[in-house]
């Protein structure tokens, strides 16, 4: 099923110059970018973004993470893009992560591990509609 997703690649990825990388292979594993945008996150847009987390005892440090500096936000879309981007973002920890995955490759910790993929439909519609509320850039 066509579907969309939404990619945070975080402050750590960005830092360490692997927008580029992350992106082409985004796009050899088919996904097509609908649109993108670098933002530097406020406290409140972090916390309203993770507000599933909010529990979570990690939730203060990872606010801390995620406005620690610009991350560049994108709508994708492929066949069954919400499973498939998690496949190849690989497990949370990236000591867990899959050969070949992005985490795998370039995240360095749990919580800094380079790249946020929605999690499920409903997640998807959310994110999507959070961090771009206008709907897409105008067709052409
Ligand atoms: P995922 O990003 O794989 O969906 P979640 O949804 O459990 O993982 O966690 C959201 C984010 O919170 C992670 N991407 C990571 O940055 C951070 N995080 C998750 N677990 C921990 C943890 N145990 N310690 C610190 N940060 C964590």
């Amino acid at each position: 099923m066509r579907e969309k997703t939404l990619a945070i690649l975080k402050p750590d990825a960005v830092k360490a110059k692997h927008v580029g990388e992350i992106i082409a292979f985004l796009e050899t594993e088919g996904f097509v970018i609908l649109d993108l945008k670098m933002i530097r996150m406020e406290k409140e847009q972090a916390e309203g973004f993770y507000a599933v987390h909010r529990e979570r005892h990690f939730f203060s440090s990872l606010i801390r993470f995620m406005t620690s500096g610009p991350v560049v936000a994108m709508v994708m879309e492929r066949d069954n893009a919400i499973s498939h981007l998690r496949q190849v973002m690989g497990s949370t920890d990236p000591a867990q992560a899959g050969e070949g995955s992005i985490r795998r490759r370039f995240a360095t910790s749990v919580e800094k591990n380079a790249i946020h993929g929605s999690d499920s439909a409903d997640s998807a519609a959310f994110e999507i509609g959070f961090l771009f509320p206008a709907g897409g850039p105008p067709a052409n």
